[in-house]
């Protein structure tokens, strides 16, 4: 496993803080954040976390999809969307209740560090907001962009189909007043009131089928590292033409199963052969669950696998 904890430079500047005193500490963390912030800018991943096992893909400049750069939570190789509040930014819900199978309106403020709603993000894949929901058995996922209105609420239709307990994901890049990005992913449960029958996650699979397509991939997810994953969409026996969906040819998400960690995936730009490659980062053994988002002839449709990273 690629030693990237003492690779990044700021865990020592930290230690050695610690050490000198509290007053230092807190210069030398404030300092920090803000470097990372700003470096998080049209690169979104801090340089300065980069390690030399780390690669990405060629042809994609780094950035961090779902974590706060630098802060300890959701670095390069961690999950993200574990918290509500991270890197000075915080996930309000204005409801949290639903009820089973009825439309409702999932509204929701991102909050800075002075309680203030945020009313600037940066677009990413195509939306400043990209809000992923599961219920917590990796069961009902959805990919949703809900609108802002100018005092930052943001707002979306969301239904929930079935009892339980729901997790909203808010993955954004906010812009701060001074020009800063930070790009973060947050998390929040939602309830639906009712008798919970959890699902047991499928089996593990490279192949399954979805709106008729066959949807396989090619890639071996390992602890620690930045694999290829490449996803081959068919019909008929003959590789469907993908369409540009949130700026490349799929969107694909990754969550752990016991936590519900959001990975970091990198998506190619181009397709390969007719196939669509993303670089999946995994952090630890267990089992994910995969949601490739993709489109073809208008019609957006998503693919699931579980996978087992032993
Ligand atoms: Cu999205």
């Amino acid at each position: 496993m690629p030693d990237q904890v003492s690779a990044v430079p700021d865990r020592g500047t930290l230690r050695l803080a610690l050490s000198v005193g509290g007053l230092v500490l807190a210069v030398l963390l404030g300092f920090g954040l803000g470097r990372l912030n700003s470096a998080a800018g049209s690169a979104p991943t801090a340089v300065g976390l980069e390690t030399a096992d780390h690669t990405h893909p060629p042809g994609t400049a780094p950035h961090d999809h779902g974590s706060v750069s630098g802060t300890g939570q959701g670095a390069e190789g961690e999950a993200g969307g574990l918290a509500i509040s991270a890197g000075g930014y915080t996930f309000a819900p204005l409801v949290t209740g639903f009820t089973p199978a009825r439309e409702g309106q999932f509204r929701f403020q991102i909050r800075d560090a002075q309680r203030k709603p945020v009313t600037r993000f940066a677009i990413v894949h195509d939306k400043p907001m990209h809000l992923i929901v599961v219920r917590r058995d990796l069961s009902g996922f959805q990919h949703l962009h809900p609108t802002m209105a100018a005092d930052g609420t943001w707002s979306v239709p969301l239904t929930l189909p079935q009892p339980g307990t729901w997790r909203a994901y808010a993955d954004f890049t906010a812009v701060a007043d001074d020009g800063a990005q930070t790009a973060v992913t947050l998390g929040v449960d939602l309830a639906v009131a009712g008798g919970y029958e959890p699902r047991p996650l499928p089996a593990a699979a490279t192949s399954t089928t979805v709106g008729g397509f066959n949807v396989d991939y090619q890639g071996t997810p390992q602890v620690g590292a930045t694999v290829p994953l490449t996803f081959r969409v068919a019909a008929d026996g003959a590789t469907a033409t993908l369409e540009r969906y949130l700026g490349a040819y799929g969107h694909l998400v990754a969550l752990r199963e016991g936590d519900l960690g959001y990975l970091h995936v990198h998506p190619e730009p181009q397709l390969v052969d007719g196939t669509v490659r993303f670089w999946l980062t995994t952090p630890g053994p267990g089992r994910y669950r995969l949601y490739l988002d993709f489109q073809v002839a208008g019609a957006v449709h998503t693919a699931e696998f579980t996978v087992v990273v032993p």
